[in-house]
């Protein structure tokens, strides 16, 4: 090929009149979905309203994150008048009051009222940030040998480069191996299937898998690491439910050697499990956490990190005048955001829709369960308003099921989250007794439907 041709090759796109191709799809297969879209025209409480003008109920609350359903009129009516009111607004060296409040009052939700928060844009820059935090931590505490960090197999911390050193799923991680950052180990995960098939709530067993962080500081010595991160409930490998008194002892074993325990609550944030928070619901306090998703209802983007105070304090040496943490976002503490996100809260708290949560998730357990002799189930498993059902994969085709079942359930009017052959259900708050029952009843249908 001529320069020239190179040249003319780059500047035309591949189907220029095709309007799907220039949108490179995230975690999507793209030549599939172009093939075969699925597009979404608009949404109003926990429905979407498909292409074509079919309604599907959003079993999933979008990505984890619209707890409160769509077009929330008092989250509507906030975006709108923030907008008016301050579009932007530097977050370096000036500030805005509304972020100031918006901070206590996600400490106070945590039950943590003097913790700190530090805003950014989404759970993948949240859990960078924790990361940051916890080595720059010990280094200004004169421990700087502190850099190691531990994960947990098939954890998922989002895809910043600190995420998916930590995380365990190794699709997210194999092609950027040169990218991630040394002296990352990891705990194994929790599930077992011999030992938890089909539990409901926490499983018995498994809280002795703590102890691997014994063996890990054993290992590596615990001066040479700085934290553990981990998703209380492991949400995107699909819900995999802490095994009872496990979490307990790895704050334990956490505090008896100086590592700071990061909560990774980007899912479990915001009532997900009956509590504010999941370190509410274990009462384990967890040195940070960071949270994302439904802190706004997933209406404008925001994440964030809440810190202990203590750990907030040891940066705050040096002279007045310098800056003490060498890090932050353009967007960080946006106006918008936190104008939406106040309106979510105080929503969230009014309609006492996390004591609503914790009332579905029995009706889920209940419903869910009696999927267990349907079609191609292997497991079914449940925590707060999340359930997981299993299926198991065609010989060599893995994931195929699941792309059937996802495609399927649209045409039974719900639209499930399937990651390989694992159905995810988490639907919002604001969902009546019924529909968590319609969607269950709809799934069994979509599972009797498969061939
Ligand atoms: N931490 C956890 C625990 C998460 O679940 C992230 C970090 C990253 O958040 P951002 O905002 O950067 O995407 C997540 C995100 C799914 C699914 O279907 C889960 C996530 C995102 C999209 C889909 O399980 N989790």
């Amino acid at each position: 090929m001529t320069p020239s041709q190179a040249r003319a090759e780059l500047e035309q796109p591949s189907t220029p009149s095709d309007p799907l191709q220039s949108w490179w799809m995230p975690f999507t297969h793209n030549r599939h979905f172009k093939a075969h879209p699925r597009l979404i025209e608009s949404a109003s409480g926990a429905y979407y309203t498909l292409a074509g003008g079919r309604r599907v109920f959003d079993c999933l609350s979008g990505l984890w994150c619209t707890p409160l359903g769509h077009a929330h009129p008092k989250i509507v009516h906030a975006v709108q008048q923030q907008v008016q009111r301050l579009d932007f607004s530097p977050g370096f060296q000036m500030g805005h009051r509304a972020a100031f409040e918006l901070a206590a009052k996600i400490a106070a939700l945590a039950g943590r009222p003097s913790d700190r928060v530090f805003f950014v844009n989404s759970g993948s820059e949240a859990v960078d940030t924790a990361l940051k935090i916890a080595v720059a931590y010990h280094r200004a505490r004169g421990e700087a040998s502190r850099t190691r960090i531990i994960g947990r197999e098939r954890g998922y911390h989002g895809v910043g480069l600190g995420g998916i050193s930590v995380g365990g799923i190794p699709a997210n991680r194999k092609m950027f191996a040169p990218l991630m950052i040394p002296g990352v180990d990891h705990l194994p995960h929790t599930y077992n299937a011999a030992e938890m098939r089909f539990s409901r709530g926490q499983p018995q067993w498994g809280a002795h898998l703590a102890e691997e962080l014994e063996r890990l500081v054993a290992l590596h010595d615990a001066s040479t690491i700085a934290a553990l991160i981990v998703e209380p409930m492991q949400g995107s490998a699909g819900v995999i439910v802490p095994p009872r008194g496990y979490l307990e002892r790895l704050r334990e074993i956490c505090t008896r050697h100086g590592i700071l325990l990061i909560f990774d609550e980007v899912i479990t944030g915001f009532g997900r499990l009956g509590t504010p928070f999941a370190s509410q619901y274990f009462n384990v306090a967890p040195d940070l956490t960071t949270f994302a998703k439904a802190v706004t209802n997933g209406v404008v983007p925001m994440g964030g990190v809440l810190t202990r105070a203590g750990i907030y304090d040891a940066f705050m040496t040096g002279p007045e005048h310098a800056i003490e943490f060498f890090h932050g976002y353009t967007y960080s503490g946006h106006p918008l955001a936190v104008g939406t996100a106040l309106a979510a809260i105080e929503s969230l708290l009014d309609e006492k829709l996390i004591e609503r949560s914790a009332q579905l998730a029995k009706v889920l357990e209940e419903a869910i369960h009696t999927l267990r002799d349907e079609p191609h189930v292997a497991d079914i498993r449940n925590f707060g308003l999340a359930a997981a059902v299993e299926l198991e994969s065609q010989p060599g085709l893995a994931g195929m099921r699941g792309m059937r079942v996802l495609e399927r359930g649209l045409d039974e009017g719900i639209l499930l989250r399937v990651t390989g052959d694992t159905i995810a259900v988490a639907p919002p708050f604001i969902a009546s007794v019924e529909e968590v029952k319609a969607m269950v009843e709809s799934l069994r249908r979509t599972l009797r439907g498969l061939s």
